[in-house]
């Protein structure tokens, strides 16, 4: 039987119960610990998992655990220490999105990992999604040709605000939050961009960042994509969290519907693709298709520890995402086009 590996993690509050969830439904993995500034969370998260040891302080649980790997579902601005205290121990890091609060931020946590030799991945969630694994396989295919162009549209009026109050006072919201699922979505899909346009709104009032964004990309391969995405969308019924949109391809057209529901249109008809959930115990409406992707992210990591690969969306990798999040920032500041390799 294939060894279990030990983990902790670091940050047990809103998102992180479905990471914690989701290392207890994968056989070979066990978390020995949890850490969070706040006992009364980490205290919760260990007796609701069975985790047998809790901390208040990252370096302690550093010096004190030995650990095949450790998951940082905190926000931004703790990344850069925390990853730098597991490099420290040659521990592996699993981290959730967003990377840092800057490029510059990103390098230096690559940097340090790339010194320390130590495997990090950012937990980019979205490309693990059922229904994106299935929309790739059909890409590979090659059903639709060369693709031409692409469009993914995330737009939503729930009230982002109650689980995650940070965002009432973050400068650079939407397209941290959510853009830069999205813009991992169109590398996945598209392949890498060379050119970024960039628009961005704030609609609700009382926030201090932008709640709504249209980014146009053009891909070296030739596509092009646009991606929209808004915290101010209201309808009825609202789709979040899902990603709704279509592909074209020389041969044929993709149409990623609600439901996760996909709709071929090929040279030899039409057909739908239903895409199934996992039909996990623990995960709920509306949020079972990103619960799903977090359990897929985490057996992406480990198998990729497991074998020494570099994991798809590692460190390194992540930074070419960032540019074209930055590209985006600076376009909307400029109002011009940004080729993000410039900015790498
Ligand atoms: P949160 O504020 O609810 O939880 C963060 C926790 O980390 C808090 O309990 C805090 O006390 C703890 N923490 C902070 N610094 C720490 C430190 N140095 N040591 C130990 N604990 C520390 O945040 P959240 O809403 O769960 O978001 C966390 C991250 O998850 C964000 O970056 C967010 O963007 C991301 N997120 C991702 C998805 C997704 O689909 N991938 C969904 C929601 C949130
Ligand atoms: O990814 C995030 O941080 C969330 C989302 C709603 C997209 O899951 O905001």
């Amino acid at each position: 039987m294939t060894a279990r590996l030990k983990g902790a993690v670091i940050g047990c509050g809103f998102f992180a119960q479905n990471h914690l969830y989701g290392w207890a439904d994968l056989d070979d993995v066990e978390i020995v610990a949890v850490c969070d500034l706040d006992e009364a969370k980490a205290r919760l998260a260990a007796e609701r998992f069975g985790i047998a040891r809790v901390y208040t302080s990252a370096e302690t649980l550093f010096a004190t655990e030995a650990l095949d790997f450790v998951d940082i579902p905190t926000t931004m601005e703790t990344h850069e220490a925390l990853t730098a205290l597991a490099f420290a121990h040659g521990v592996p890091v699993i981290l959730q999105k967003p990377f840092a609060p800057d490029l510059d931020g990103c390098r230096r946590i690559v940097a340090a990992a790339g010194a320390a030799n130590v495997p990090l991945m950012i937990h980019e969630d979205f490309r693990f999604q059922n229904l994106f694994r299935t929309v790739r396989g059909i890409l590979d295919s090659g059903e639709l040709g060369r693709l031409t162009f692409g469009r993914l549209s995330w737009r939503t009026g729930i009230d982002v605000y109650s689980n995650q109050p940070y965002l009432v006072h973050v400068k650079r919201f939407m397209i941290m939050d959510v853009g830069i699922h999205l813009l991992d979505l169109a590398r996945f899909l598209f392949g890498e961009a060379n050119g970024v346009f960039c628009r961005t709104q704030q609609i609700k009032e009382g926030i201090a960042g932008e709640d709504a964004a249209t980014i146009l990309l053009s891909h070296e391969q030739g596509a092009t994509s646009i991606l929209d995405f808004s915290y101010a969308t209201r309808r009825d019924p609202d789709p979040f969290p899902q990603t709704l949109g279509e592909i074209e391809g020389t041969e044929g057209t993709l149409v990623i519907g609600a439901d996760q529901v996909l709709t071929v249109h090929g040279k030899g008809g039409t057909r739908r693709i239903p895409v199934p959930q996992d039909g996990r115990a623990w995960t709920s409406a509306p949020w079972t298709q990103i619960q799903d992707s977090v359990v897929h992210t985490q057996r992406h990591f480990i198998d990729s520890l497991r074998r020494g690969t570099e994991p798809a969306t590692s460190g390194r990798d992540s930074l070419a995402t960032y540019a074209l999040l930055e590209a985006a920032y600076l376009s909307a500041a400029s109002g011009r086009l940004i080729h993000p390799d410039r900015l790498v």
